[in-house]
């Protein structure tokens, strides 16, 4: 095909908000457009995938102000910053044609274009805006919308605002936008459409708020100084500038929008599906061919966050399990259009039984019979046998059940189909008995053709894997010797494509089992490790309201006194028996539990401070004559404790006061 007949496709991500580093619940929806892009290219597309970040707004204003950086520098750490946003696309394979950050200067320029080009045509008029405003979500709501009072998207608490904004008569388009959305596949899933029209558009559209005062990290309104542009509009068009809407960075707007797909998360459907094609139907601008809201990935059914029980930070992730095998993970265990509930437990469960068992034991067992029994290289001999047929139609029409799934988007369909031919693959070992077979010369072409028939199966299911795991294929291919021109789209339909007397190379194993006890273990240290550095990095004990009188103050009676000998009391984890000189002549002994900090013989000699007037308490049946004075706070989580020491000059049974 040549380059101008090829189909073309366009996929975009959501842009991230930089506002924090991303979480495995971010990765998702990129991994499953890398899948989606590298599936398109397999068959022969002219692809565009974009992803990127989206900057500006008070969220990213305020968190850099708390940072003490400007937003400038606060959104470049994060995106282009060490283990920053590109990394991690870097990391996990991710295969985007092109990366637009709003903050980029033909973008800003070209927002302020769009933003006139509505004032101009009068559908963006100025008005004062009163209602309820989330801050985390930079969203005013009208009273209607909350849900218990508070903001309907994240749950937070919402306040009474009122400023001077611009407004897009987004009502004005009510009735096409609930067209669109009713009468076509251009939201999906189907279930998605209902919550948009019952919940947004039938009780009535109201004009979307587009500009802010109270703020000033944004595209500048350039006609009207102290205006920002309100992130979505800034946001949204960014899907039309990368490809050189309203400036002349790029060049491939008639290329390649419309975008034939957005992959969006549930929760700003609204803003792709309502508020966006009634930008577009503003400015008389062809509508993307589809918007598909995907589901999240939750912990206990609630969204994701350092704080649960989880380690949601694909660095960690990938680097414990392998970057395929995370990818991997996403989308053959939740269906896309759903929520579905992460946990490390079925991270490792999937890989164990899928890539360890399944695939890894195929593609290993394969490649070592053909070593061990033909010296790596298939003879040509072939004599067809039981069990052929079932496992050769079985692979022969998977191509097209997988391309199926994969034109909606039902990545974990589509997986499932291939696994259901490795799996039939791995019973045709245990039906077809090669080891039995090998024990008589005679039957070395039967023996041969079973080993054909899983190698081909491998090379099939290996391909069409490709959008999913890349790396891994290219290792299955090496080990199984299939060149590139067996490793296409067209061939993935054809079986036999593999040739005949093919050398393989067995390899390393290539998805290793994981040990899940070990690993739950590790993962279970590192979250404790997050979750310290979640707390305040010093606490200290809140001070006491109550007053003392100075004569009750002057009651305790505080004494310098010195450790003539020191030893942990027997069957106590925490006790420390102190011999102390105080000055009288006699000995004192004080118990107090501080073993958890102090080794008995670092105390030896020094001078400390004790309350000696306290009535003797019995403790592990000693007698304990008063309290060692310390100091006592809590760092990261820990508590820490100081006795209280003064300088060895100072006297035994000298008093403090
Ligand atoms: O919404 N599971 O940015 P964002 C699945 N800047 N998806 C998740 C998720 C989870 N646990 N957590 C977040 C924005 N996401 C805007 C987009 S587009 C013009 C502007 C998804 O960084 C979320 O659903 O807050 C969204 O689709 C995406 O991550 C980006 O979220």
């Amino acid at each position: 095909m040549c380059d101008t007949c090829k189909k073309k496709f366009y996929i975009t991500t959501p842009i991230y908000y930089p506002s924090a580093k991303l979480h495995i619940g971010h990765t998702y929806c990129t991994v499953a457009a890398d899948a989606m892009a590298r599936y398109k290219r397999l068959q022969g597309c002219d692809v565009m995938f974009l992803t990127g970040t989206d900057e500006h707004g008070q969220k990213i204003e305020e968190k850099a102000k708390a940072a003490g950086v400007t937003p400038q520098q606060f959104v470049d750490n994060i995106v282009t910053g060490e283990k920053g946003v590109l990394d991690l696309w870097k990391l996990m394979n991710i295969s985007n044609d092109r990366f637009i950050r709003t903050t980029d200067d033909y973008h800003v320029a070209a927002i302020q274009k769009i933003f006139r080009k509505m004032y101009e045509n009068g559908d963006i008029y100025k008005g004062s805006y009163k209602g309820k405003y989330c801050t985390p979500c930079e969203s005013f709501w009208t009273e209607s919308q909350l849900k218990d009072g508070k903001c309907p998207d994240c749950g937070g608490e919402v306040h009474d605002a009122q400023e001077e904004a611009y407004f897009f008569r987004l009502s004005k388009y009510a009735g096409r936008v609930r067209k669109l959305l009713t009468e076509t596949d251009f939201l999906e899933p189907k279930s998605r459409v209902n919550e948009m029209v019952n919940n947004f558009i039938d009780p009535g559209l109201e004009d979307l708020c587009v500009s802010r005062t109270s703020f000033t990290w944004g595209v500048p309104v350039d006609f009207d100084p102290g205006h920002v542009v309100y992130v979505w509009i800034d946001a949204l068009f960014n899907y039309m500038t990368a490809l050189g809407f309203e400036n002349d960075k790029y060049d491939d707007l008639s290329k390649f929008w419309p975008a034939d797909v957005h992959f969006v998360g549930k929760e700003i459907v609204r803003f792709h599906s309502i508020i966006w094609p009634a930008m577009l139907m503003s400015l008389d601008l062809p509508l993307p061919k589809k918007v598909y809201g995907h589901g999240w990935l939750v912990m206990d059914g609630g969204k994701m966050s350092k704080s649960k029980g989880n380690v949601v930070d694909p660095y960690v992730l990938a680097e414990m399990f392998g970057v395929d095998a995370l990818r991997f993970f996403l989308l053959r265990t939740f269906p896309f259009g759903s929520d579905g509930n992460f946990s490390n437990e079925l991270l490792i469960n999937t890989i164990n039984i899928d890539l360890a068992n399944d695939l890894g034991n195929l593609v290993s067992r394969t490649t070592a019979m053909v070593e061990k029994y033909f010296g790596g290289t298939l003879p040509a001999e072939r004599a067809a046998g039981e069990f052929d047929e079932s496992l050769i139609s079985l692979v022969s029409g998977l191509r097209d059940r997988v391309e199926a799934q994969m034109e909606k988007f039902q990545f974990q369909n589509a997986l499932e189909e291939i696994f259901k031919c490795i799996q039939r693959a791995n019973k045709y070992i245990d039906e077809t008995m090669p080891w039995a077979l090998a024990k008589d010369e005679a039957n070395k072409a039967r023996l041969a053709t079973v080993m054909y028939n899983l190698l081909e199966t491998i090379r099939i299911c290996a391909t069409l894997l490709l959008p999913f795991i890349p790396a891994s294929c290219e290792k299955i291919f090496a080990q199984i010797g299939a060149g590139a021109d067996v490793q296409t789209w067209d061939t993935a339909n054809v079986w036999g494509k593999l040739s005949q007397t093919v050398t393989v190379h067995k390899g390393d194993a290539i998805f290793p089992r994981v040990d899940a006890e070990k690993a739950l273990a590790k993962l279970e240290e590192l979250h404790q490790e997050q979750l310290k550095s979640l707390l305040p990095a010093l606490e200290v004990e809140p001070y006491l309201t109550e007053k003392v009188d100075f004569d009750t103050f002057c009651k305790s009676d505080l004494r310098a006194v010195k450790v003539k000998a020191c030893e942990p009391v027997k069957k106590s984890d925490k006790l420390l028996k102190f011999t102390l000189d105080d000055g009288t002549g006699t000995d004192r002994q004080i118990l107090s539990g501080i073993h958890k900090f102090y080794e008995p013989d670092e105390l030896l000699g020094k001078t400390l401070v004790a309350i000696v007037n306290l009535p003797p308490r019995k403790m592990m049946g000693l007698e304990s004559c008063g309290m060692l004075l310390s100091a006592v706070h809590t760092e990261k989580g820990e508590e820490k404790l100081h006795l209280v020491m003064v300088d060895d000059s100072i006297p035994a049974g000298a008093k403090l006061c």
